[in-house]
């Protein structure tokens, strides 16, 4: 299945106090995201940088936060964006930290409710970015887009999400840091949370193969976040917060081709690539061939197992 490939530039750097991130998009062109996407058949086009909506004075009760004009000023750009590319195709969000997901998971909830259909969201991440404004302790907007998406309170100033993704819809794939705060709040939710160690007992395949079959079951539209610290450092060392016993190089493609198998995938987010910190390009390099992966870049063919049927045998 070829598809159309939109490939948005989205060098948010507000999400965080560690610069970096901006350099991602550029970082993902000379990595080749778009001649490995095309190699596959697919038509790509790539629409540039985006750059945030003005924004002047809003303030948060919490005065950890930062960064709360810019962030909410990508997060319109972004969502705006989504909106108008997800009709037409496969957007790819080239981040940027974790903050741009705030917009690109916003506009595509707006395109699943035109579209009568329900978003489901994976986020592949160490972290679960469930914080609100108000609870953030960091400041750090990256770590909330989850809560944002949910329909969380406590994002006062931000663009009205007018369906938000039930927490049931939601499936975390990679958890390694969490805190208090949002352990507290996310026991309070139906998501799918798939820690490292549910990883090592069961394996990455079965938890997420689950995921999709219900996503098919019920028409959705599945965004992918993927956050490079999904990845274990060793592999992936470029991103400012890295937590060791992340997934493997071998797990992450899993991932990728069972992804690409589900012929679910509306969007894509590649977030937290902090070039600055890369090894010779290594990260940036990876991160290109799992999007690869996930647009159909396999070893042999093989009959793909379908999803959608009720059956996962
Ligand atoms: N939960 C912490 C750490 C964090 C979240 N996302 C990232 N780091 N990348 C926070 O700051 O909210
Ligand atoms: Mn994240
Ligand atoms: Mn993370």
């Amino acid at each position: 299945m070829t598809q159309d490939i939109f490939l948005i530039g989205a060098p948010v750097d507000s999400g965080k106090r560690a610069q970096g991130c901006l350099m991602g998009p550029d970082a993902y062109r000379v990595a080749g995201l778009a001649e490995v996407a095309r190699d596959l058949g697919h038509k790509v086009s790539d629409l540039g940088n985006l750059a945030p909506e003005s924004v002047t004075g809003s303030k948060s009760e919490n005065s950890a936060v930062h960064s709360l004009d810019t962030t909410i000023g990508w997060t319109r750009a972004l969502k705006r964006v989504a909106e108008e590319t997800a009709p037409k195709g496969l957007p790819v969000f080239m981040g940027g930290d974790h903050a741009l997901s705030l917009g690109s998971v916003a506009g595509m909830a707006e395109h699943a409710r035109r579209q009568d259909r329900p978003l489901f969201v994976l986020w592949l991440d160490a972290h679960s970015d469930f914080h609100t404004p108000l609870s953030t302790t960091s400041g750090n907007l990256h770590g909330t887009p989850v809560a944002y998406v949910t329909g969380r309170e406590g994002f006062d100033g931000f663009p009205e999400i007018k369906a938000p993704v039930p927490t049931e819809n939601v499936c975390m794939i990679g958890l390694r840091s969490v805190d208090p705060a949002e352990r507290a709040a996310l026991a309070e939710t139906e998501a799918t949370l798939v820690d490292m160690r549910q990883i090592d007992e069961d394996g990455i395949v079965a938890p997420l193969r689950s995921f999709l079959e219900r996503v098919a079951q019920a028409n959705g539209l599945l965004h992918v976040s993927l956050d490079v610290d999904f990845l274990d450092p060793a592999i992936a060392p470029a991103v400012g917060t890295t937590v060791p016993g992340g997934a493997t190089m071998r797990e992450a493609h899993l991932v990728c081709e069972l992804l690409h198998d589900s012929g679910l995938v509306a969007s894509l987010d590649l977030v937290e690539l902090n070039p600055f910190l890369d090894d010779r390009g290594r990260t940036a390099s990876l991160m290109v061939d799992l999007t690869a992966s996930l647009l159909g870049k396999r070893i042999f063919d093989r009959p793909t197992r379908p999803f959608g049927t009720g059956s996962l045998a």
